[in-house]
């Protein structure tokens, strides 16, 4: 901390804890303890004293009405959102009281779920982690975001690595793919725009017009699921072509010959079939990568992201996509190569924060957080009998959502929510303990887009009664009798141990950052982190796995076509002033977002007599949900968009997309595919008949996208 002008206002630095690859340094301006504007700090290069909307509004987030000061006890029917406010001791007394027996006879009954509403280390998976080893409870398979891409990735590469995101700035080809950098990824785009200033083109593959794609030179607007087929037929164009760096190949790679002759299988005109696009644009893209391999034109970039990974085939599209880098050998320039995740860069010591050795030789079972709908209506023992929520939603956020609210509606199911606000989730509580945000605690954190370390300072004392996760764990784990010396570091300590002696915690606690040493180009002479030290365009992992070795597209298990009653296929893409379903429920975020809202394409929405801004149904076997419509050339012929992920309780009948979405997993990493969607859509001719008159317009300027 430093003072500035005036005495009691001081400037504390912290972090961003979204889950968001751009891992701002905040600086939060405190008045007499309160804290009065929250910044990006402009010694930061990767934030540069820019924050996206909602970040810039985490003082409205923090000191909001609705804030959960206090413990709470449910009081109404399970569900209902009815509570009365009871005092920590009564609390932590009456959740001990029943986590104890259960602990005692089935530890495994026992559920922790949790996901990144925070993505610090500490307040993430430290002391929560210990508490629950040492009880034995399941553990959580943490997949319901970017674990197929994560698999597909260290099936290629080795690891999450890859480029520096700060080196996209020279980058002569960038092609942004399944990403809405502009919305979720602002501080990307600063890179991409620099390189666009510079002479770069720009590509975005995304079947969305997002408005990144509107600020792209070529938007190539692919059906969803489609990418591993255009990232085939690119390789097969540069084979025929020999656009390909033959030394790079042959020093860095691995199973060029097999993967070779799988691209061959992919001519463009087989892939435009699959994707829904022009041959033209496959082979002109093809074109503009091919001229940038190495010793021609400039360097070659892919930011990819999230968005092929929700589809049953993401592990392999992922796969596919790292593979094209090493073809034309774009990993030799510091402005090529690819970049999905960067966090297999930080070296956490997991073990010194989680302590899996508490679990002392006991082996748990493991429960998908992606099917928590079918875990909790699971009746094979030993049946989920208790569950403790902290930094995730899952009754807004996990598919299938009537299942989802099924299991946590189950009388005998005994559920304790940690939370800063009464979530659709914390309304199926027994008790809801307030938690700190990241104004009141410390925390460190790795990242997922750049690769310097963060750390957090409080810049506030906790409010009300809150209190951080790890010392409500703490807490707990005291009441419940679990060794104390398990418990005892406290969070600043936390902070120290997540990376030990590989970063200088001096030099955090002075500027907020602190740099990892990776080299500019860290595989511009192979040395990748796979087992043979190549890329592995085959992977000997996954054959042995039975799976295909090399990259292929596999269909959607929801493709387009394959259902008559369910023609449209559904993606259901994050809302740019929400992060997932955290800032819902910050008033001017909202007012700028509307309501939930359904974009289709002008010719599917005279198909059905569907009217801008008037009232639509969506609807599949799994359920339906009614939302307003956005008649827009956003989306192409045959794909809507359910955008957002908004609160339940917000929606028109207490639903969200998640409705609709479907429990089945990915090809690799067991993640969801919310992506992978049948749906038909339907206006709604409820009560009133005429749909655009069932509720009123919230505002011209939403409708024509
Ligand atoms: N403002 C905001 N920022 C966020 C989030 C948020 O909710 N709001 N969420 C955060 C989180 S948790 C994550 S994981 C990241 C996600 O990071 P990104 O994946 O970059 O996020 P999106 O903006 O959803 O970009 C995904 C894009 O993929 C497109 N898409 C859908 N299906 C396909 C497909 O099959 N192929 C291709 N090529 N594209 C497809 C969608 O239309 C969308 O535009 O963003 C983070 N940042
Ligand atoms: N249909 C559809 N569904 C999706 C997605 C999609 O694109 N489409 N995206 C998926 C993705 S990528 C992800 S990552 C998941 C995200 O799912 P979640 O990780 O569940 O994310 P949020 O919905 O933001 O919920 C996080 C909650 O944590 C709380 N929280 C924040 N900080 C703290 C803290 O310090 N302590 C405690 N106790 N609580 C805290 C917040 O108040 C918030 O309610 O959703 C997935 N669901
Ligand atoms: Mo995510």
């Amino acid at each position: 901390m430093h003072s500035t002008d005036t005495m009691q206002a001081i400037q504390v630095r912290g972090a961003c804890p979204h889950d968001c690859p751009d891992t701002c340094a905040l600086l939060t301006t405190v008045v007499d303890g309160v804290a009065t504007k929250v910044q990006g700090n402009p010694d930061h290069a990767h934030t540069g004293g820019v924050l996206c909307t909602k970040v810039s509004r985490y003082t409205e987030r923090s000191y909001h009405p609705d804030r959960l000061l206090q413990p709470l006890r449910r009081s109404g029917p399970k569900g209902a959102g009815q509570f009365t406010p009871v005092s920590w001791d009564e609390a932590l007394d009456e959740i001990a009281a029943r986590l104890a027996p259960i602990a005692a006879r089935e530890p495994e009954a026992i559920l922790p779920y949790s996901y990144a509403g925070t993505m610090g280390l500490v307040q993430g998976e430290s002391i929560a982690a210990r508490f629950f080893h040492t009880l034995g409870a399941s553990l959580l398979d943490r997949t319901i975001c970017a674990s197929a891409g994560a698999e597909g990735l260290t099936q290629t590469l080795g690891s999450k690595v890859g480029m520096k995101v700060e080196f996209f700035a020279e980058s002569k080809l960038i092609l942004i793919w399944g990403s809405n950098a502009i919305a979720s990824s602002l501080h990307f785009w600063r890179y991409a725009q620099q390189a666009k200033r510079d002479g770069a083109r720009l590509v975005c593959i995304d079947p969305r017009r997002t408005e990144t794609a509107d600020k792209c030179h070529e938007h190539i607007a692919l059906r969803p699921g489609t990418d591993a087929a255009l990232a085939l037929a690119l390789m097969h164009e540069l084979v025929v072509h020999d656009w390909l760096d033959h030394d790079y190949l042959r020093a860095h790679t691995l199973g060029w010959e097999a993967m070779r002759a799988r691209a061959l299988e992919w001519p463009p005109a087989r892939a435009a079939e699959v994707c829904g696009i022009a041959v033209e644009q496959i082979e002109r893209l093809a074109r503009d990568y091919g001229a940038c391999r190495h010793g021609h034109g400039g360097p070659a970039a892919i930011r990819l992201n999230y968005g092929m990974q929700r589809a049953r085939g993401g592990g392999n599209a992922t796969r596919a996509v790292a593979s094209l880098p090493a073809l034309i050998g774009a990993w030799r320039h510091r402005g090529g190569g690819m970049l999905l995740s960067s966090s297999g860069q930080f070296p956490v010591d997991r073990a010194a924060l989680q302590r899996p050795d508490l679990l002392a030789g006991r082996r748990p079972r493991t429960i998908n957080m992606s099917t928590i709908g079918d875990a909790l209506l699971d009746e094979g023992a030993p049946k989920i009998e208790a569950v403790i929520v902290y930094n995730s939603n899952p009754v807004a956020v996990a598919p299938e959502s009537a299942k989802v609210v099924r299991g946590f509606a189950r009388e005998d199911l005994f559920t304790v929510v940690l939370e800063h606000f009464q979530t659709d989730t914390a309304d199926y509580a027994d008790f809801i303990l307030p938690a700190t945000t990241q104004l009141e605690h410390w925390d460190i954190h790795g990242t997922y887009g750049h690769t310097d370390v963060m750390l957090n300072r409080p810049a506030i004392a906790p409010l009300g009664q809150a209190r951080p996760n790890t010392q409500i764990f703490r807490d707990l784990a005291r009441r419940m009798g679990l060794p104390d010396a398990s418990f005892a570091d406290d969070d600043e300590a936390l902070c120290r141990m997540a990376f030990g002696a590989r970063v200088d915690f001096g030099r955090l606690l002075r500027d907020g950052f602190a740099p990892l040493a990776i080299d500019d180009a860290p595989f511009a002479h192979g040395g990748f982190p796979t087992p043979s030290g190549r890329c592995e365009f085959f992977s000997a992992r996954l054959a042995a796995q039975g799976l295909d070795g090399l990259p292929q597209h596999l269909p959607n298990h929801e493709a387009i076509g394959s259902s008559a009653l369910y023609p449209l296929a559904m993606i259901s893409p994050p809302a740019r002033n929400f992060l997932n379903s955290s800032f819902v429920n910050v008033t001017s975020l909202r007012a700028i977002e509307g309501e939930q809202l359904l974009e289709i394409h002008p010719d599917d929405a005279a198909a059905r007599g569907i009217a801008d801004g008037g009232i639509v149904r969506v609807f599949n076997a799994r359920g339906a949900y009614r939302c307003r419509a956005v008649v827009s050339t956003r989306a192409r012929i045959g794909v809507v968009h359910g955008l957002g992920i908004w609160w339940r309780k917000l929606g028109l009948d207490g639903r969200n997309v998640n409705e609709l979405t479907s429990q089945a997993l990915t090809d690799m990493g067991r993640a969801p595919t919310f992506y992978d969607c049948l749906v038909e859509v339907s206006p709604d001719v409820g009560a009133g008949g005429d749909s655009s008159a069932t509720m009123p317009s919230s505002g011209s300027g939403r409708l024509n996208r």
